[in-house]
């Protein structure tokens, strides 16, 4: 019989043994996301037919430029994950509040957290951009949701994921059970199994990060990425630079590929000093994800993981990648060679 592929509610029914997660309830909020992330999808692949590009004219709590795609995306996840059933409340990129899922709607004690549309900026230029996702439970079921819930550990998230909107559209989550990913068949609307138990290589060939900011680096960050442009990294030859300034796309080549993201703290913005990334709908998730890949995420100090969010939208540095290359990168970040 004709392989048909496995889908994503059939991957979590195969693995139900194996992870707590794979309950009814989250199994509907991933199709949930999914069904978003379709709605998305279609946008984004007919932003340049139709007048959905430039300027909403507004500015978002990042206090960047909103582009109607942003906004669309923003709205059509808002809409579907209030109605999702399995939620209690939800936090925004784009939205300076926690969004609380209305007393007239069923709720459940899943957290949301997400970037609607990553790498927005790339929009107009058809550049791959993505959907990023974390999951939570809350704290206390007994109590109402509040923001405590929130301001937690990357090591206490349920589940993270993105959706990647390029040549073809895929979904990469994990559960805490490895990394997967999912390709999406436009010809059945179904995401279908294309890349089981991601692993990333030890070390990269390649190295991301805008250069354009070193002379607001401190030394010893400036010391790493010359690091990886010299002939003392473990291939004996630099490695090659890329960098497409859209996260989920320069964060999946480098997963598959394997190498290193860096976004690091600089002085070149005072109201962003630990960077432009932040930690709870891009760093942490993203962490996770690469962890459960084999690679490795740090702030250039500790762990991502094992940082708690004292705020919403709480910038952060990242290093992330192949587990060789972050450890060495945030060894030289730290002064020890
Ligand atoms: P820069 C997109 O705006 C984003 O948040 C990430 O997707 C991307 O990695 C980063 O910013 C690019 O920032 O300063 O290099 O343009």
């Amino acid at each position: 019989m004709e392989q048909l592929g496995i889908t994503v509610t059939e991957h979590i029914l195969i693995h139900q043994k194996e992870s707590p997660m794979a309950t009814g309830r989250f199994t509907r909020l991933l199709n949930e996301l999914i069904f978003s992330a379709k709605i998305i999808s279609r946008e984004v692949n007919k932003a340049g037919l139709v007048d959905i590009l430039g300027l909403t004219g507004e500015v978002n709590v990042q206090g960047e430029n909103v582009r109607k795609l942003d906004e669309f995306a923003n709205n059509a996840l808002i809409y579907r994950m209030k109605r999702a059933g399995v939620l209690c409340a939800m936090s925004s990129e784009e939205n300076a509040e926690i969004i609380r899922v209305p007393d007239n709607m069923p709720k459940g004690n899943y957290i949301l957290i997400f970037d609607p549309l990553d790498g927005s900026s790339n929009i107009d230029v058809n550049v791959n951009i993505g959907t990023i996702f974390s999951i939570h439970r809350m704290v206390d079921d007994g109590e109402d949701v509040s923001l405590q819930d929130f301001l937690r550990y990357g090591s206490e998230q349920v589940a993270a994921g993105y959706f990647l909107y390029g040549p073809s559209t895929m979904l990469v989550y994990t559960t805490g059970k490895g990394t997967h990913g999912f390709t999406l068949d436009p010809s059945v609307g179904e995401f279908l199994l294309s890349h089981p138990d991601i692993k990333t290589p030890e070390h990269g060939k390649c190295y991301s990060v805008n250069e354009s900011n070193c002379s607001y680096w401190d030394e010893n960050t400036r010391r790493a990425v010359e690091y990886f442009k010299s002939s003392e990294t473990h291939r004996g030859t630099p490695y090659s630079t890329r960098y497409i300034g859209s996260l989920v796309a320069d964060f999946h080549r480098n997963m598959l590929y394997g190498g290193i993201f860096m976004y690091p703290a600089d002085s070149k913005d005072p109201s962003k000093p630990r960077g432009k990334l932040r930690l709870l709908c891009e760093a942490a998730p993203m962490a996770f994800i690469q962890e459960q890949a084999g690679g490795a995420a740090t702030d250039g100090k500790q762990r991502i993981l094992d940082i708690k969010a004292s705020s919403l939208h709480e910038r952060i540095p990242l290093i992330i990648g192949s587990r060789g290359d972050v450890e060495k990168a945030t060894s030289i970040m730290q002064g020890k060679g």
